[in-house]
C-alpha cells in the first residue's frame, strides 16, 4: 500500500488510523509514505490527479484501487482490516453518521476558521468580519454538540475508541492554531488530551515531522510556512488569547 500525504489534519487522519490498527494486532501491509509538498503544488500534478481527481491529500493506493478523501480511507481500512476502529455489524451505524459528521461540518468549519484567521492577510479586516465570526460561531456549536457526546461516554461513539475520534480529533486538536476556544467546553479538551495519550496518535502525528515538533514546530518551521503565506509567528493581529 501507499499512502500520499502531508503533515496536515487530513493526513494525520489516516496515519493515525494506520498506527491504530497496529495497536489493535493486525498486522498491516508494509505502508510506503510518500510525503506531498503542498507549498510546491505537487498535489496539481498529472500523476497525482490520476489517483485523486480533487488534487488533495491524502490518498491511499491499494494495489489497483486508490481512494480518496481522508474519511472515505479510514472506512475503507476499517473494513478490510476489522477491529473495534469500526464495528462492522448494526454498531457500525453508532459510528458512520458521526465520521459523515466531522466531514461535512467540523472539516469545513475548522478549515474556513483557520484560512481567515492565518492565511488571508492581504484581505480588508471588514471583509473578513462576517466569514471570521460565521465559521467561529459554527465551530463553536460543533463542538457543544462534541462536548454533549463526551458527557455520556468517554470517546464521541461510546466506550471504544473509533474511526469517529480518529476522523474527529486532527481538526479539534489546533483550535489554537484556528483559534476556535474549545476550552468553552472542558469535555472537549480533556478528549483531546486522552486523544494525544494514544501510542499509536502520537506515532501517527509524527510521520514526516521530528518527533519534537509533533505538538508545536520550530521557529524554522514557523517561518518557512510565514513565507508561503500564513500568520504564524505571533498572536498580536489575533482578537483572542486562546
Ligand atoms: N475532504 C478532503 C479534504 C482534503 C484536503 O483539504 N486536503 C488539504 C490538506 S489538509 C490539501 O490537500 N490542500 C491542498 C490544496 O487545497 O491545494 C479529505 O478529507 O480528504
Amino acid at each position: 500500500m501507499e499512502l500520499w500525504t502531508a503533515a496536515t489534519p487530513n493526513g494525520w487522519k489516516v496515519n493515525i488510523m494506520v498506527e491504530e490498527l497496529i495497536e489493535a494486532g493486525i498486522k498491516m501491509p508494509e505502508m510506503k509514505v510518500r510525503s506531498i509538498d503542498l507549498s510546491k503544488g505537487e498535489q496539481f500534478t498529472n500523476e497525482f490527479t490520476t489517483k485523486n481527481p480533487n488534487q488533495k491529500i491524502p490518498v491511499l493506493i491499494d494495489g489497483e484501487r486508490s481512494v480518496m478523501e481522508s474519511c472515505a480511507i479510514l472506512q475503507y481500512l476499517g473494513e478490510k482490516y476489522p477491529s473495534p476502529l469500526l464495528p462492522l455489524d448494526e454498531a457500525r451505524w453508532d459510528v458512520i453518521p458521526w465520521v459523515y459528521w466531522q466531514a461535512a461540518n467540523v472539516g469545513p468549519n475548522f478549515g474556513n476558521k483557520l484560512s481567515y484567521t492565518r492565511y488571508m492577510d492581504d484581505v480588508d479586516p471588514l471583509k473578513k468580519e462576517h466569514p471570521l465570526e460565521r465559521f467561529n460561531k459554527e465551530a463553536l456549536r460543533l463542538m457543544s454538540v462534541l462536548a454533549n457526546q463526551l458527557k455520556k461516554h468517554e470517546w464521541v461513539c461510546g466506550d471504544n475508541f473509533t474511526i469517529a475520534d480518529i476522523s474527529i480529533y486532527p481538526w479539534v486538536r489546533g483550535y489554537k492554531w484556528s483559534k476556535i476556544d474549545i476550552t468553552q467546553y472542558p469535555e472537549v479538551p480533556k478528549w483531546v488530551e486522552r486523544v494525544r495519550a494514544r501510542p499509536g496518535v502520537e506515532r501517527g502525528l509524527s510521520y514526516g515531522v521530528p518527533k519534537d515538533e509533533i505538538d508545536k514546530w520550530s521557529a524554522e518551521r514557523k517561518a518557512q510556512y510565514r513565507k508561503n503565506g500564513a500568520t504564524i509567528a505571533s498572536n498580536e493581529n489575533l482578537n483572542t488569547e486562546i
